[in-house]
C-alpha cells in the first residue's frame, strides 16, 4: 500500500492542473489514477468523427502558465479533438506530470477511515493507496448514456456510442448508418459520417437549435493578439457569466426595434458560435425575449433545409433557446439538403427494437450497417456515483444521493470528509466553458488544502446544513432563467430512465459563483467543518 496526501481521479483538464497545484505549488505526494491508457479525459474518449469543442480554442485552455499560453499554437477557431489530445498532452509534458500518473489504473473503492481521517482506496488492478485526501476529476460527461433497446444483441452490424469511439477510427465507406440522437455531439458528427457513408438515417426524438460555428483557421494576426492579450482575454472570462472570452450585452431583446434586433442576430450568425446567446442579456431569463432568438433561428433553419418536410420537423423545437445546452454546428441543417440523408421522426413513430438489420420503427423497418448512439452522458452524478465511495458511517455514495445529488458550492459532499470533487453537481461547470470552472475550482481546492496544512488540520466536510443550504440556492439560480423549463434534459437528469430529477449544476453565473466561493474563504471557510 503506497502512502501519499493525495489520490486524483482522472487526468483530464482537472485532474492534471490538480496534480501540477497539489505537487509542485504545495509540495505534496499525490497520484493521479487513469482508466485510460493515455491523459486527456473527454477528449481521450469522444473521438467521434467531427468531435471538435464548441468553445473558441484561444479560451479553451489552461490560463495559469504564461508560459503553456506561449508556447502552444491553436490552428483553428473550434479545435478538433485530435488537437486537445495533443495539448493536453503537451502540459502533461510540459509540466512532468506522467510520473505521477498511473494509466490504465481504474480506481474500484475507496473507502474513509474515520480513525484516521484518510481514505482507502484500491484500483482493478490490484493497487493500494492511502491518502489524507481524495479528490475526484472524473468530468460531467464521461459516463455514457446507453439506451436500453430490445433487440440489440441481435443486430449484425456494429454499433457504436460516440463517448467511447474505437481508437482505429470507423470507416463508413459504402455503409448504411443509423444516427440516434440529434444534441450536441450528433450534431456535430452528422455532416462529418455523411460525407462519407452510402446513407445516413438519423432518428431525431427532439429536435435541437443549433448555433453556426464558422470554424476556420486561425490567422496569424489573431494568434499573435491572443498570446499578447492572454492577461485581458483572461479577464473578460472571469467576468462573462459563461467563461467565455466576450462580453454579453446589457440590452434586453425586448427594448429594440424589430428590425434592428433582427439585423443584430443576422450579424452574430454570421460571426458564428456562443456568441448568438450573448447578444441581450435576457434571452436565458424571459421567455418573450428567448422567442425572438428562437424564432429566428427557426426561420433559418427552414432556408437553409431545402426540403420543406424535413425543415418542418427540424424546425419544430419545443423548449426555449438555449435552455437545453445549445449546440454549435458546421454545416448540419445543410446536410438534410444531400441526397444520402434521410431524417426519421422518432417522436410521432418511436424506435420499437433493433433487429438484426437495423432499427424498426412503429411505422418501418430501416436497414443499417452500422448504428451510432448518439445519446449521450449520465451527466454529472453518474460517473461520481460509479466510483464506489464510502464515506462516514459506512454510506455510500449511491445511498446518499438515491433521491438525487446534495453538494456544498459543487466542491464537498455532506458525509465524505477529505474528498473533493471538481465540477461536481451544484457547480456552474457544465453551463460554462470548462477550463476556467476547472481552474477556479481546482485552485480552491488548493487553497483549502493550504489552508488546512498550515493551520495543522486534518479533517474537513461538511455537514448536512451546508448542503441543503447549497441546493436551495442551486435551484433558486435555476429558476429564475428558463432552464428548468425543458423537462427532457440532462440538466435535471431526465435523459435517463429512473435517474432523480434534480436541477444539477449552479445557473448563477461562474462570475458569481466565484465571488460566492471567495466570500466563503474570507467568512473563515463558512459553511464548512474543520477538525
Ligand atoms: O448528449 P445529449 P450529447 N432514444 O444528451 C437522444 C457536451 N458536448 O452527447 O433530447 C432516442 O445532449 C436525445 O433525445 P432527447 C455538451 O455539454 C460538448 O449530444 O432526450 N433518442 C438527444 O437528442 C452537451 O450538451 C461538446 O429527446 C435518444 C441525444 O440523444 C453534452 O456534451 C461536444 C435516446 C442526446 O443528446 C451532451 O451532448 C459535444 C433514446 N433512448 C458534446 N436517448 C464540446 O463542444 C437519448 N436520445 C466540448
Amino acid at each position: 500500500m503506497q502512502t501519499l496526501d493525495a489520490i486524483i481521479i482522472g487526468s483530464g483538464f482537472s485532474g492534471m492542473y490538480q496534480l501540477y497545484s497539489l505537487r509542485d505549488k504545495l509540495g505534496m505526494t499525490a497520484k493521479v489514477l487513469e482508466a485510460g491508457s493515455g491523459v486527456g479525459g473527454t477528449w481521450f474518449w469522444n473521438r467521434y468523427p467531427g468531435a471538435r469543442c464548441d468553445s473558441e480554442s484561444h479560451t479553451y485552455m489552461y490560463y495559469f502558465s504564461k508560459e503553456i499560453i506561449q508556447e502552444w499554437e491553436w490552428s483553428e477557431r473550434y479545435p478538433q479533438q485530435p488537437e486537445i489530445l495533443r495539448y493536453l498532452n503537451f502540459v502533461a509534458d510540459k509540466l512532468k506530470l506522467r510520473s505521477d500518473i498511473e494509466l490504465d489504473t481504474r480506481m474500484s473503492q475507496a473507502h474513509f477511515d474515520e480513525a484516521t481521517n484518510r481514505w482507502h482506496v484500491k484500483t482493478e488492478n490490484g493497487k493500494e493507496y492511502n491518502a489524507q485526501y481524495l479528490i475526484t476529476a472524473v468530468g460531467c460527461l464521461s459516463s455514457a448514456n446507453m439506451p436500453k433497446i430490445k433487440g440489440l444483441s441481435d443486430f449484425k452490424g456494429k454499433w457504436y456510442h460516440t463517448g467511447q469511439w474505437p481508437h482505429e477510427g470507423v470507416d463508413f465507406k459504402g455503409k448504411r448508418v443509423g444516427v440516434i440522437g440529434t444534441g450536441s455531439t450528433g450534431i456535430q458528427a452528422i455532416p462529418v459520417i455523411a460525407a462519407s457513408a452510402a446513407h445516413l438515417t438519423v432518428f431525431q426524438r427532439t429536435p435541437n437549435y443549433s448555433l453556426p460555428a464558422r470554424n476556420a483557421p486561425l490567422t496569424p494576426e489573431f494568434k499573435k493578439y491572443a498570446k499578447e492579450h492572454a492577461d485581458d482575454i483572461r479577464k473578460i472570462m472571469t467576468t462573462n457569466t459563461n467563461g467565455h472570452g466576450f462580453y454579453i450585452e446589457d440590452k434586453s431583446a425586448l427594448e429594440v426595434p424589430e428590425d434592428e434586433r433582427l439585423k443584430a442576430y443576422e450579424k452574430k450568425w454570421e460571426q458564428g458560435g456562443f456568441q448568438f446567446r450573448a447578444l441581450y442579456r435576457d434571452i436565458l431569463t424571459s421567455a418573450e425575449a428567448n422567442e425572438t432568438a428562437a424564432q429566428f433561428i427557426r426561420n433559418k433553419i427552414k432556408q437553409i433545409v431545402k426540403k420543406p418536410e424535413v425543415a418542418e420537423l427540424l424546425a419544430d423545437i419545443d423548449h426555449p433557446f438555449a435552455a437545453k445546452r445549445p449546440p454549435v454546428d458546421s454545416h448540419y441543417f445543410e446536410t438534410y439538403n444531400r441526397d444520402n440523408v434521410s431524417l426519421v421522426d422518432i417522436r410521432k413513430a418511436p424506435i420499437e427494437c433493433i433487429t438484426a438489420n437495423g432499427i424498426k420503427t412503429t411505422e418501418h423497418e430501416y436497414p443499417l450497417d452500422i448504428i451510432v448512439f448518439a445519446t449521450g452522458f449520465d451527466a454529472m452524478t453518474g460517473s461520481l456515483v460509479k466510483l464506489d465511495v464510502t464515506g462516514r458511517n459506512g454510506r455510500t455514495l449511491r445511498e446518499y444521493w438515491h433521491a438525487g445529488p446534495r453538494t456544498y458550492l459543487g466542491l464537498q459532499i455532506p458525509g465524505f470528509p477529505n474528498m473533493f470533487t471538481i465540477t461536481g453537481p451544484g457547480s456552474p461547470s457544465v453551463l460554462c466553458n470548462m477550463p476556467p470552472a476547472i481552474e477556479q475550482h481546482v485552485e480552491w481546492i488548493t487553497r483549502c488544502i493550504k489552508h488546512m496544512r498550515d493551520k495543522g488540520l486534518d479533517c474537513v466536510e461538511v455537514p448536512e446544513s451546508s448542503g441543503d443550504a447549497w441546493q436551495a440556492e442551486v435551484d433558486a439560480a435555476a429558476n429564475a432563467t428558463l432552464l428548468p423549463k425543458v423537462k427532457h434534459s440532462w440538466y435535471l437528469g431526465a435523459n435517463v430512465p429512473g435517474k432523480p430529477q434534480v436541477f444539477m449544476p449552479y445557473a448563477g453565473g461562474l462570475s458569481h459563483y466565484r465571488d460566492i466561493c471567495e466570500e466563503v474563504i474570507q467568512d473563515n471557510y463558512r459553511g464548512f467543518e474543520f477538525h
